[in-house]
């Protein structure tokens, strides 16, 4: 679950870099903010599992110039944090420790991972992927064991550029202190803060600073019902600081003391891996919005090239093997079949034929190599490439009017741009494909030929008739010259001795048993154009061509890897461990 946590955090913020539109940049900000605030609570839970000696960690958070700062140096009772009445003073989390938890605090790095731990005053300003851990030496009145963080704030102007780590030194808080002042509390950034972190399950403290005599009450009424607009959670303690002009630090009310001590017996963290799976849950259909909406593009897609490739066969079929004057392939059978059969009366035409010929028929038969030019002038091979083209056309239109739609025009467009780069490589490949489809599938052909030349030597009559017909003779020649490469096969059909013998057989008494050879042949053409072409040539191509989409622009996640992310969150129920 973190590694698709980081995998979306990483595709979001790509993606975000790439838009112009600001409706859509504004969401994407929110939602990587919540996935880094998800990434970090379990990196928290990380922290906690591999450490049994876990220091209590409270962060002091709320907008710039509340008074974190001040606040921090208050509950610590020194002056190590410095305090600024510039905006965004505070730019990295500072983490304040006793030496007795130093150890424990190893871990800290881990949970931190990119950040780099530096000393408090080595800290560059132009540096954000940085935090401190500062030991203090006596121990506060005011704070269980515990290592205090001051944090940035999260709502000036530069805030954006070091709002990371403000997130993970919030997430990593097993108690939150929020700070306020009166000039603040009722900011929107503030109660947006607040929702976002309810399903952590933070003890919260409020401090309501610089506040001045008489406006506490109204104060304090005002913000529980921000507080219940947002949360369903208590309304917290809230403590309320009183500027002390003198020292130029806020002043903590004794009465208060035990407040975060107190607090901090209700930290829990068997709960942890719950409430990391509540977070998740919270947010997981909104994070997921864009990466479906991506997917359903693509299944849209899937179907459209299945429809094409669906088309395309049926195109095949309907031009070439069911068309009368196209479909060629069994009359090539015959013509092997009549060099099958050798006829004697011929005997003179194909020795002074083999005479001219440097090897004999059979011999250049198995070796192959006859077979070249009948692929060059073959009537199937000009219509298997006009059918590719046409549906590489199609398709590219069906994309471009996709484009123009609602839904997912970037990725449509982009598809587009894909396939026709690549429209030329893909047909090449088809054709080569086609190529040797077709000479290999002259086997058939020729199995085609070697069943009929069986069945003939089973009927004599019929052998004998094919052999006094005169046509014999001029059909074997043809048939000879197309071995030579004389002659293209598509002339062969309409060659008056090859109509001739076609008719006398389908005539005869194998007339039956032709037809259902030639069905067969038909059948297995068909089966071959269909896996070997359009498939595997073109289907599984087009298919695939999302993939090639940069994940710089789109989230390339699958069904499948959503899936089984999914399991996890429903799967492990009642704070079982998710990771
Ligand atoms: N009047 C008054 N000023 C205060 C009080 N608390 C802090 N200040 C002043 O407010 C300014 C900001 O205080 P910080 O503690 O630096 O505030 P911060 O929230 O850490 O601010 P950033 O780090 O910039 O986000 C300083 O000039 C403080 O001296 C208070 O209770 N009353
Ligand atoms: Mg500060």
């Amino acid at each position: 679950m973190l590694e698709f946590i980081k995998l979306l955090n990483y595709r979001y913020q790509a993606i975000l870099n790439q838009r112009t539109n600001d409706i859509d940049k504004i969401t994407y900000q929110q939602r990587i903010d919540q996935l880094i605030l998800t990434e970090a609570f379990m990196r928290k839970g990380l922290f906690i599992k591999s450490n049994t000696n876990h220091p209590l960690q409270i962060s002091v958070i709320g907008p710039t110039q509340a008074g974190k700062s001040s606040i921090v140096n208050v509950l610590l009772d020194s002056n190590l944090a410095n305090v600024s009445p510039l905006a965004g003073h505070t730019i990295h989390p500072q983490g304040y420790t006793q030496p007795d938890n130093l150890t424990a605090c190893n871990g800290l790095q881990g949970y931190f991972g990119r950040f780099q731990q530096m000393q408090q005053d080595q800290m560059p300003r132009d540096r954000h992927d940085c935090y401190s851990l500062t030991q203090i030496n006596s121990k506060s009145v005011f704070l269980p064991e515990c290592v205090l963080w001051d944090t940035p704030d999260f709502d000036s102007i530069d805030s954006s550029v070091y709002r990371e780590g403000v997130i993970r030194a919030i997430a990593l808080a097993d108690i939150v202190i929020l700070v306020v002042s009166k000039e603040k509390y009722a900011d929107q950034s503030v109660w947006d803060m607040m929702s976002a972190l309810e399903a952590l399950h933070q003890p919260t403290l409020i401090c309501l600073n610089k506040i001045s005599e008489g406006s506490e009450d109204l104060l304090l009424n005002s913000l529980k019902e921000k507080w219940q607009a947002v949360r369903k959670d208590n309304f917290p303690e809230v403590v309320s600081l009183y500027y002390q002009k003198n020292i130029g630090l806020p002043l903590w009310p004794i009465s208060n003391k035990d407040l975060l001590k107190k607090l901090s017996k209700k930290v829990d963290h068997k709960k942890q891996a719950r409430y990391e799976q509540e977070l998740v849950q919270k947010h997981w259909s909104e994070w997921l919005e864009p990466v479906i909406s991506e997917q359903n593009a693509a299944k849209e897609w899937q179907r459209l090239v299945d429809q094409s490739i669906k088309q395309a066969l049926e195109n095949y079929q309907r031009d070439y093997l069911n068309h009368p004057h196209h479909y060629e392939t069994f009359q090539h059978a015959l013509a092997e079949l009549l060099a099958l059969l050798e006829i004697p009366g011929l005997a003179g035409f194909l020795t002074g034929t083999r005479k001219v010929l440097t090897w004999p028929i059979r011999k250049m038969m198995s070796l192959g190599k006859k077979r070249l030019h009948i692929a060059d002038s073959s009537q199937e091979l000009v219509l298997l490439n006009q059918i590719a083209e046409h549906t590489l056309i199609q398709l590219i239109d069906q994309l471009m009017d996709k484009a123009e739609e609602e839904n997912q025009r970037l990725w449509w467009k982009e598809v587009g741009s894909l396939l026709r780069r690549q429209r030329n490589d893909v047909l090449q490949a088809f054709t080569q494909a086609a190529l040797s489809y077709h000479l290999d599938f002259q086997q058939d052909v020729e199995k085609t030929a070697q069943h009929l030349y069986h069945k003939l030597q089973e009927q004599p009559l019929i052998l004998n008739s094919l052999r006094a017909t005169r046509v014999t003779a001029d059909a074997t020649a043809i048939a000879l010259t197309l071995h030579m490469g004389g002659i293209g096969v598509h002339d062969l059909v309409f060659a008056p001795a090859m109509l001739t013998i076609t008719t006398l057989l389908t005539e005869s008494a194998i007339g039956s048993y032709m037809h259902k050879v030639e069905n067969d042949l038909k059948q297995q053409q068909l089966l071959v154009v269909k896996q070997r072409l359009f498939e595997e040539k073109l289907g599984k191509v087009l298919a695939l061509l999302p993939e090639q989409l940069s994940s710089l622009s789109h989230f390339n996640i699958t069904d499948a890897q959503v899936k089984s992310v999914e399991q996890l969150l429903t799967e492990k129920r009642h704070g079982l461990r998710l990771l």
